[in-house]
């Protein structure tokens, strides 16, 4: 436990960590390719470090050196059977991503994960895998992990997804690079796409056609060079809080702005907030420097397509509308439940507890904004995404507010107290 006090002006130059969903696909695809991959700017955050330790369970040589990660990939064809249960951790994206590749290797795994992810749906998963051939069970019965999986011949398929889930579309594809035909994914909206412009950048065969993307058979992946851009998940906080905290002003740079998460950017303008987007770059996935400065904001209704593109972002979003004038709705959003904790329940406990006026929904939440917040005992739930969005809040606070187990930001962002500390000076 520590205590956050509340802060006059944030200013300052700040660059975020490695994007957590693309630096565990380099990891992943590294795995699966011909050759060296050479990733840079890779986030050290746990979640991917349990990605590692998986592949390497499975007989990938990766080198984890200061400043970059070297993946001895050994193609297609090339894991081994381990000798221990996979542990995914905390992460739902190592979870759901290499099932579909287990469901296809020549040999038998169990993969499991910590208490958050043994709760998770992975029914999700297990439909359209075995819809392939795959022979997937949950040990306990209860469509979570641990997930037992024994690797078959795969046939392709054309799915048709009920949610908009990158790690549901992702765990398809690569299963679709095992498959006896081309396999699609038709998603009700686009989930972000960074396995699909990764997977091309490695050689596959990978189309996209509106909500549907399209996979071939067996290529051969080669390693690449991979720089991992800034998380906008992580500059979310940021944004955040250069918003609302009075007089503030911030640079944040090489934040990656891949249109399917940049959803943020547009709700923070469309609240009325002061960002400026500098120094585009769109070699790749796309980035850009952002300025942020203090704005009133106002509220707004979110929902409908934006909502994947920023649904890691909504914890935050709520500290920020809690902030504005006015009434921000937040439907559409009932994926918040199942994730590292049920994120509406938790944003109305704790907004709750510092004074905001909240009220969660089936789909989402309601909030008055305006309302002055008052220091409180925060309980993250160990969920490192409602750990970063109170500290946001607690510089907003009058008095102090505490976050229990707060170090669960070590799952996406180690370093954020000490970033956040040298925009407080
Ligand atoms: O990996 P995990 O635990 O699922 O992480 C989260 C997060 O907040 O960091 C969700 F809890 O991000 C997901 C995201 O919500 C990462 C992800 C990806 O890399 O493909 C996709 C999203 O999940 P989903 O279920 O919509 O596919």
């Amino acid at each position: 436990m520590s205590n956050i006090q509340r802060n006059e002006a944030l200013r300052g130059e700040i660059t975020v960590p490695g994007d957590k969903s693309i630096s565990h696909r380099a990891v992943m695809f590294g795995s699966l390719a011909d050759g060296l991959t050479e990733v840079t700017n890779f986030l050290q955050g746990a979640d991917c470090l349990s990605t590692i330790e998986c592949f390497r369970s499975l007989g990938i040589e990766i080198e984890n050196t200061p400043g970059r990660i070297l993946i001895h990939g050994k193609g297609l064809h090339g894991l081994q059977a381990p000798s221990i249960v996979l542990d995914a951790g905390n992460s739902g994206t190592t979870t759901r991503l290499i099932s579909g590749i287990l469901a296809a290797q020549p040999f038998e795994t169990t993969l499991t994960g910590d208490a958050s992810i043994q709760k998770r749906p992975m029914r999700r998963i297990m439909e359209p895998l075995s819809m392939m051939g795959a022979d997937i069970t949950s040990l306990n019965n209860n469509d979570c992990a641990p997930l037992h999986i024994k690797g078959s011949r795969l046939h392709g398929i054309h799915y048709h997804s009920k949610v908009a889930s990158a790690q549901v579309k992702s765990a398809i594809l690569l299963a679709g690079l095992y498959a006896d035909a081309e396999t699609k994914v038709t998603e009700p909206v686009v989930s972000r796409n960074h396995s699909e412009i990764m997977l091309r950048y490695f050689g596959a065969n990978v189309k996209t056609e509106g909500t549907t993307a399209h996979i071939s058979p067996e290529p051969r992946l080669t390693g690449q060079c991979v720089r991992v851009p800034g998380d906008i998940s992580s500059a979310a906080y940021f944004i955040a809080a250069g918003l609302c905290v009075p007089g503030s002003e911030l640079l944040i740079k090489n934040v990656g702005i891949n249109p399917t998460r940049d959803g943020i950017l547009r709700i923070a303008l469309a609240m009325g907030g002061n960002i400026t987007i500098l120094n585009e770059n769109h070699d790749g996935e796309p980035t850009a420097d952002l300025l942020v400065k203090y704005s009133r904001l106002h509220g707004i209704t979110i929902k409908g397509d934006i909502i994947p593109t920023l649904i890691d972002e909504l914890p935050v979003i709520n500290i920020m509308a809690a902030a504005a004038e006015g009434t921000t709705v937040i439907q559409d959003a009932a994926e918040l439940k199942v994730k590292e904790s049920n994120r509406i329940d938790v944003m109305v406990e704790n907004l709750t507890a510092m004074g905001a006026d909240i009220t969660g929904t089936e789909d989402g939440m309601i909030i008055e904004g305006g309302k002055p917040l008052h220091g409180a005992v925060i309980d993250s739930h160990l969920d490192h995404r409602i750990a970063m969005s109170f500290t946001v809040a607690a510089l907003l606070a009058k008095g102090e507010t505490t976050i229990k187990g707060r170090d669960c930001i070590n799952i996406s962002y180690p370093s954020f107290y000490e970033d956040l500390e040298t925009l407080r000076r």
